[in-house]
């Protein structure tokens, strides 16, 4: 990967906070000479703005790697510091959560509301027979309830694992099995493009290979029919909601299990991620307020992501909670009923914080600058993107169309695996650069090594790794610490191996390259995947790319490109072979000749997973004409025999 093209982002556009940003940010520059002189001193300074039962006596354990303890001995609730305290404190009639259902039905719950809710779906679960450490497994659509359940599990003691509620029955019940679930918490289901979309008859029947399962919990929301099992399934309402309110919440160790997030991975058994209490909280908390400067009087916050997700986890229940933060929930998708959902939404609640992910902004791109430009959009004041690497053309949109040329953009680097925000710009301290992630935050040693693990000079790429352990991260792979040993701690010695390449540019900061399953390799040269997709973006007539390395007899690799054309680009012109070779010509001027792809289609969607992460695996099964592999994690499964379709009318 040393070998990346010199040329590729010679990106010179560079970005400076306000002043007035700069002058009131929650963090400042003397932040990161902090965390470099006592790193361990720096988080510990942020685990105080929790409130802990009893104070930990070591900050962290490294006497076993790569098994981390933090906070030894500390003890907390994540529930109380994410409701009780700010309830106690005064705050209990502000706003926690603005919710906006699908069909345009509303919700607010105040942090009180929450609370009695939460304490009283603790009193339900603990009936049910829930204990401290055992799991629950939570199937749900985007509704307040799914934020309840989080926090009544966290509040007893009890480690959920939430599962997409767009998986199928093969794996909500494989995670199930996985995680020895007893109790399940679901609805009758939840809106999806404008339809009521079930979920129950899919934990009936994944229930039925699970049976350590004791009880499902079912919330009602769409209020259509459903089967029902008297010995095992019971309303929400007629529990939960009738239960006490008063629930004292009990400390648990900082190193007490949380949750149980699995990823979906490309191959093999999904893994389950474990994260536990005290540093989890502590990261995810700090990084919430310093990362997106929330100021708890005044914003309000929006991530669009699912709970289902990391981002959903730690960025819509953890983060925001523990900081008291206002926030909105939507339900939906961001085209029901229209295009401008979600700007309209911006607009009536006043969202100053927007969180959200490249591929949505790419297809707002596509869509077109008209939709947004629509709606007021004045209280935004910082967008954050996650999820993938965002292309700097696609950065330089969402700042114009979205943040009125004004607002900084926050490209945030982490992982599942990681549990909270790693590599990102500080809004009121870093002048950023369209595409890049550009510094680790305060307190986060990541590093770009080579294949040996030397750190590569400025200008060099290689491997993304964590050379220190961080308070959120991982703590194993739920029943295979072998695994956990393997899968992130084996390829370098004594660093945590993300998976990702990165590039650090002349002034040292660091760019992402995708995946390194990923990378292409081209008549001996590395080449990323990233770097030939944005500059495919960059052409004025594509709004998203996805490229892959298929096999070729005299370059070992040949680029094959899929795009997908911005609204206005006229029919005619987007079918014609004039463009297609405007396009190759594009990248071969912006990256050079050995960057050119062999091939460019023009497709009407590309595959992603549910999270919205393209997948390249199924596109290279496509460019070399390979019947396809695994599509069960798939978002839609007509758009592989739409673009297979094209391929062949192409050859
Ligand atoms: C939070 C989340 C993790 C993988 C990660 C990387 C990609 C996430 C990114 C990014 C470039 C960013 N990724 N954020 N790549 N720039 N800002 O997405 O977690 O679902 O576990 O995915 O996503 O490849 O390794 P998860």
């Amino acid at each position: 990967m040393s070998e990346t093209l010199a040329n590729l982002l010679n990106e010179t556009r560079q970005f400076p906070p306000s002043a007035e940003l700069a002058a009131n940010a929650n963090v400042k520059e003397d932040a990161y000479a902090q965390g470099r002189e006592d790193r361990l001193a720096f988080w510990e300074t942020q685990a105080r703005r929790l409130t802990w039962a009893k104070e930990w006596d070591q900050a962290l354990d490294w006497s076993n790697p790569p098994f981390a303890k933090w906070f030894v001995g500390g003890q907390l609730n994540v529930a109380y510091n994410c409701l009780d305290r700010h309830v106690e404190e005064g705050r209990g009639s502000k706003v926690a959560i603005n919710w906006v259902g699908e069909p345009g039905d509303t919700r607010c719950l105040t942090y009180a509301d929450l609370h009695r809710l939460t304490c009283q779906a603790a009193n339900t679960l603990a009936s049910l027979g829930v204990r401290a450490g055992d799991r629950v497994a939570i199937y749900l659509p985007m509704i307040p309830e799914a934020v309840v359940a989080m926090l009544a599990c966290a509040r007893i003691g009890a480690t959920h694992s939430v599962v997409f509620g767009g998986f199928s029955v093969d794996a909500l019940a494989s995670r199930i099995q996985d995680a020895d679930a007893k109790v399940v918490i679901t609805s009758d289901g939840g809106y999806r493009r404008g339809k009521p979309s079930a979920l129950k008859p899919t934990v009936d029947e994944a229930v039925d290979r699970c049976p350590g399962v004791e009880h499902v919990l079912v919330v009602r929301r769409t209020g259509e029919d459903v089967a029902w099992r008297d010995d095992r399934d019971k309303w929400w309402h007629e529990t939960v909601e009738q239960a006490s309110t008063e629930h004292a919440a009990q400390p648990f160790d900082a190193e007490h299990p949380l949750y149980i997030l699995y990823t979906s991975g490309t191959t093999g058994k999904p893994k389950g991620i474990l994260h536990t209490s005290g540093g989890y909280l502590t990261q995810a908390s700090w990084t919430f307020h310093a990362v997106f400067d929330h100021k708890p009087d005044t914003d309000v916050y929006w991530c669009t992501a699912d709970i289902g997700w990391v981002t959903g986890h730690s960025y819509i229940v953890y983060g925001p909670l523990s900081n008291g933060a206002t926030q909105v929930m939507y339900e939906g998708t961001p085209d029901t009923p229209h295009k401008g959902r979600f700007w309209e939404i911006v607009q009536e609640y006043g969202v100053s914080i927007l969180y959200t992910a490249p591929t949505l902004i790419r297809t707002m791109m596509k869509w077109g600058d008209d939709i947004p430009a629509q709606y007021d959009l004045s209280s935004l004041r910082v967008l954050g993107s996650v999820g993938e690497p965002i292309n700097p053309e696609a950065w330089m949109w969402y700042r114009q169309n979205i943040g009125r040329g004004e607002t900084p953009v926050v490209d945030t680097w982490w992982q599942t695996e990681t549990g909270a925000i790693m590599i990102s710009p500080l809004p009121g301290v870093t002048a950023t650069k369209p595409g890049s992630a550009m510094t680790p935050l305060p307190g986060i040693a990541a590093d770009v090594v080579d294949d040996q693990g030397n750190s590569v000079p400025d200008g060099g790429g290689g491997y993304l790794v964590l050379r220190e352990p961080w308070p959120s991260m991982l703590r194993t792979i739920w029943g295979d610490d072998q695994r956990f040993i393997e899968t992130y701690w084996s390829r370098f010695q004594n660093m945590y191996f993300a998976g990702d390449g990165a590039k650090r540019d002349a002034d040292g900061h660091i760019w992402l390259l995708g995946r390194v399953d990923d990378v292409m390799l081209v008549s001996g040269h590395n080449i990323s995947t990233t770097e030939v997709e944005s500059a495919l973006v960059s052409h004025p007539k594509v709004a998203e790319a996805a490229v892959v390395g298929a096999t070729d007899p005299t370059t070992g690799q040949a680029i094959v490109a899929f795009t997908i054309l911005r609204g206005s680009v006229p029919e005619d012109e987007a079918s014609g072979e004039a463009l297609v070779k405007e396009l190759r010509d594009h990248v071969a001027k912006t990256l050079g000749p050995i960057a050119k792809p062999r091939q460019i289609m023009v497709v009407p969607e590309l595959p992603k997973t549910r999270s919205g992460k393209i997948m390249r695996r199924l596109l290279r099964d496509v460019a070399e004409n390979r019947s396809m592999g695994d599509v069960t994690t798939l978002q839609d499964s007509t758009v592989m025999d739409l673009i297979a379709g094209g391929m062949q009318s192409a050859k």
